[in-house]
């Protein structure tokens, strides 16, 4: 904790200013101001920092390294500040100044080097490693661009690249000399040298990896771990300047551009793969770096290899970090002189894996061709990793060619990254009990029934630092009034909250609480789309990526459904509503685009029907990203959580929402089982198709979208308002959505579960009414939220897969 009073924080301040920018503090120009708070909140951080990296290179502590392809950080004054323990010192020193934190922390671009669930988890993990003392440091990309930013232009997704890093970036720190050299493509000459086998890469072409550092500040400030992220260069400039003068300048910068390619753009898929070489080249440049900067690091301060899976752990987040098995294998045997089964046994035993999805076109194929040419000596070591492994296969299932070529991690002229990953870690992880378990029986079976031991689950979690202590200040101070603030460092605790959440007081203040909050969402509503929407109504809100499995569409198709009936019905008796949506597609997602322009649509139209505006209104917010879940998520009286069961991993913001006491109505998929597990049948909205029967119908067939279509009439409204102009002149606009609906057998259900869906949510307007009672079941939410912090996700993974004695003492 930081020891410093307001008097002496202004001054700090004032100093930081003028240092910075050569003038004192004036009126005007927050990015200033901004800068200087930035870069005083880094010199606290700094010191510390280099303590602990001290603390952990004489300890001799295990090391943990989470690789991940993303990392979602979002904003990082804030969650600085607050970790820190300065946050309000430093908001009323400001304010004596005449500036409000608030808006310079708002002036932070988001650091949005991530698709979603997958990268903002592991913004979470990091945090929560730092909080709990663990030594856990981040590895991944330094993108120049990250995510996409979205604008909405007549109505359609624009997509706007992310210059994130125009205005610099104060929190990181480029580290030159921590660089390291990956090679790509040339040839490997193999030979034999007193009697063992020798392999050199030759004719590669070398790419610079370069290190920025990004500290990540534990609660109190105790530890300071590190996200270390790389950027591609070219070796030399040398070598432009040699060529300019030979007059090739272009050519030059062509392959200047070429090399930093590599780590210039986020890919923004989430589900679907690119079979492309940069995807590729990405994954191994950062992977190669990232591993041969551990060992450096590692034997520079003593370690042994053959020590190493006992004091480094190597997490790999989804299967994009997977070459990090070869590129370790690579090492031990072709640098370090190991034998295979040696090398092979501190490979397993330091990697480890977990899978988010189940979608089978999330499954990264790599082309052998393609392989082999940009990574020959990698590809011979999946060869061989993949020969030994179809050996044991053989010996167990003789004879049952089909099974072992199912299983392989090489065939059909592909190598199947999933394989590789389960085949050379010692633990495979899903993220919900569901997920897990759907990877076991399912999936995955052939392998677990293989390695039935590597497979267990970890259901996810979010830090409820950043999710509820630094975006819901409100809520906190109501949580530390009645039960005092130990569930900040034992989340846990939160469960004290349940004794209380009877009480008509308590019910009144969560209900204040959560008005303010609604109160400050509808005036960014105001601003950034001119809708004037009422703090009373309902706020229901669906904010996700945009996917057919996680179902906009049935969120669309009820609203529309509702429009209806209040036209046929006027005095319809409900609780207005307030429809929020938020999100970005894929930009070659074509479903997905088409049905943001439906969202749109739909709330021009109402929006514009006076007829229906007091009961209801329709939001798309654009450009969804970490700052704005933060706004988002705290007014949120229903939280929607409605996916395909069985297509959801987990889900997060399921469990954001639920800390900050919306209800959920929700499938019985991911996390949303455990949510209801935690909380009860009487405090959370469960509708449509149990997991068994989405599983059969995908098995056996036997569901027709169609009539569903023919047989209930509000559903043949509905859908046929999709071609008949109600919503777009154009009246082949959303024929793309109806297809899918109709035309192809609606795959997930959406038809099928309209009926169900419809029922909750008129319980839920029922429930809405009694105010007393709808916050008392907030309050059990956010009781029960504390199981899903990632303090305690991490504790899980640092037992049960990293395990070290030292992680144990440290929990
Ligand atoms: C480009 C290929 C690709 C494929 C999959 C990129 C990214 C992915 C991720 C696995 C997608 C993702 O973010 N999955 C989500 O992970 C969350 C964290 O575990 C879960 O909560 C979500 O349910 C899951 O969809």
């Amino acid at each position: 904790m930081i020891n410093i009073g307001k008097e002496e924080f202004k001054k700090a301040y004032l100093k930081k200013f003028l240092e910075i920018h050569g003038e004192e503090l004036g009126e005007g120009n927050s990015y200033k101001k901004y800068e200087a708070l930035g870069n005083l909140v880094k010199d606290y951080v700094g010191e510390k920092w280099v303590e602990t990296t001290k603390k952990y290179n004489n300890s001799g502590e295990k090391q943990i390294y989470y690789f991940s392809m993303e990392f979602l950080l979002g904003r990082l004054l804030g969650d600085a500040l607050l970790n820190l323990g300065i946050r309000d010192v430093c908001r009323e020193a400001l304010k004596d100044l005449g500036i409000d934190l608030g808006e310079l922390e708002s002036l932070e671009h988001d650091q949005g080097l991530g698709n979603g669930g997958l990268g903002r988890l592991a913004a979470c993990f990091l945090d929560s490693m730092a909080s709990l003392n663990i030594a856990g440091h981040g590895c991944g990309i330094r993108y120049k661009y990250g995510f996409f930013e979205q604008r909405i232009v007549d109505d359609k997704q624009v997509e706007v690249s992310d210059n994130w890093l125009r205005d610099g970036n104060l929190w990181e720190k480029r580290k030159q000399d921590k660089k390291e050299i990956v090679k790509f493509g040339g040839e490997v000459i193999t030979e034999e040298v007193n009697g063992v086998m020798k392999f050199t890469h030759v004719n590669y072409e070398p790419i610079l990896a370069i290190p920025y550092d990004t500290p990540v500040v534990g609660y109190e400030h105790e530890t300071i771990n590190n996200l270390r992220l790389w950027s591609a260069e070219t070796v030399s400039d040398e070598f432009d300047f040699s060529s300019f003068s030979r007059g090739e300048f272009l050519k030059a910068l062509e392959y200047k551009n070429s090399v930093e390619a590599i780590s210039q753009v986020l890919y923004p898929n989430d589900t679907q793969y690119e079979g492309k070489i940069l995807r590729l080249k990405q994954q191994y440049f950062f992977v190669s770096a990232g591993v041969q900067s551990i060992i450096r690091h590692y034997k520079k301060h003593g370690g042994k290899i053959e020590n190493l899976d006992e004091k480094i752990a190597i997490h790999i987040n989804d299967t994009h970090p997977t070459l990090a098995i070869p590129e370790l294998m690579r090492i031990l045997l072709d640098e370090e002189g190991l034998g295979w089964e040696e090398a092979w046994k501190i490979t397993t035993g330091t990697i480890s894996y977990t899978n988010h999805t189940i979608l089978a076109e999330a499954l990264e194929k790599w082309p052998i061709d393609m392989f082999k040419t940009l990574l020959p000596r990698i590809y011979m070591i999946v060869e061989e990793i993949n020969k030994r492994y179809c050996q044991e296969l053989w010996n167990k299932y003789i004879g049952q060619w089909d099974k072992i070529s199912r299983m392989a991690i090489i065939a059909d002229g592909q190598v199947r990254m999933a394989h590789l990953a389960v085949v050379g870690s010692h633990s495979v992880n899903g993220v919900a009990k569901l997920h897990t378990e759907i990877l076991k029986k399912q999936e995955m079976k052939d392998l677990y029934y293989f390695y039935p031991n590597k497979f267990n689950n970890k259901t996810n979690g979010i830090t409820h630092r950043r999710w509820l202590i630094k975006s819901n200040p409100q809520l906190t101070r109501l949580l530390k009034n009645t039960i005092g603030d130990g569930f900040i460092k034992h989340p846990t605790d939160l469960i004290k909250f349940e004794a209380e959440v009877h009480k008509k007081e308590i019910q009144l203040e969560l209900a204040k609480i959560k008005r303010l909050n609604k109160e400050k969402l509808a005036k960014t509503i105001l601003n950034t789309k001119g809708i004037i929407i009422d703090p009373d109504s309902i706020f229901d809100v669906q904010v996700k990526r945009i996917h057919a499995y996680k179902r906009q569409s049935l969120n669309c198709l009820k609203i529309m459904h509702l429009y209806n009936e209040i036209l046929a019905n006027p005095n319809k008796d409900m609780v207005p509503r307030t429809f929020i949506f938020g999100g970005k597609a894929a930009p070659s997602y074509y479903l997905a685009k088409n049905t943001i322009e439906l969202i749109n649509k739909i709330a021009n139209v109402i929006n514009n029907d006076k007829r229906v505006n007091e009961k209801m209104k329709v939001v798309f917010l654009d450009n969804y990203r970490v700052s704005l879940a933060e706004e988002i998520i705290r007014a949120t009286d229903l939280s929607e959580q409605i996916s395909t069961t069985t297509k959801e991993a987990s889900g997060t913001s399921n469990m954001k929402f639920m800390m900050n006491g919306a209800l959920t109505i929700a499938t019985l998929d991911g996390a949303n089982i455990e949510i209801k597990d935690e909380v009860g049948l009487d405090n959370i909205f469960i509708f449509g198709l149990q997991s068994q029967e989405v599983l059969d119908y995908y098995k056996y067939g036997g569901y027709s979208s169609y009539e569903y279509y023919r047989d209930d009439q509000r559903i043949r409204a509905v859908i046929d308002d999709l071609i008949n102009g109600r919503y777009c002149s154009d009246k082949e606009r959303f024929r793309p959505i109806y297809d899918n609906l109709i035309t192809y057998n609606d795959e997930f259900f959406v038809l099928k579960d309209f009926d169900s869906y419809i029922e909750t949510n008129s319980r839920v307007d029922d429930e809405f009414r009694d105010l007393y009672k709808w916050q008392r079941k907030c309050g059990i939410n956010i009781a029960h939220s504390g199981i899903f912090s990632s303090d305690r996700t991490i504790s899980e993974y640092a037992t049960g897969i990293w395990g070290s004695e030292l992680i144990y003492k440290n929990l």
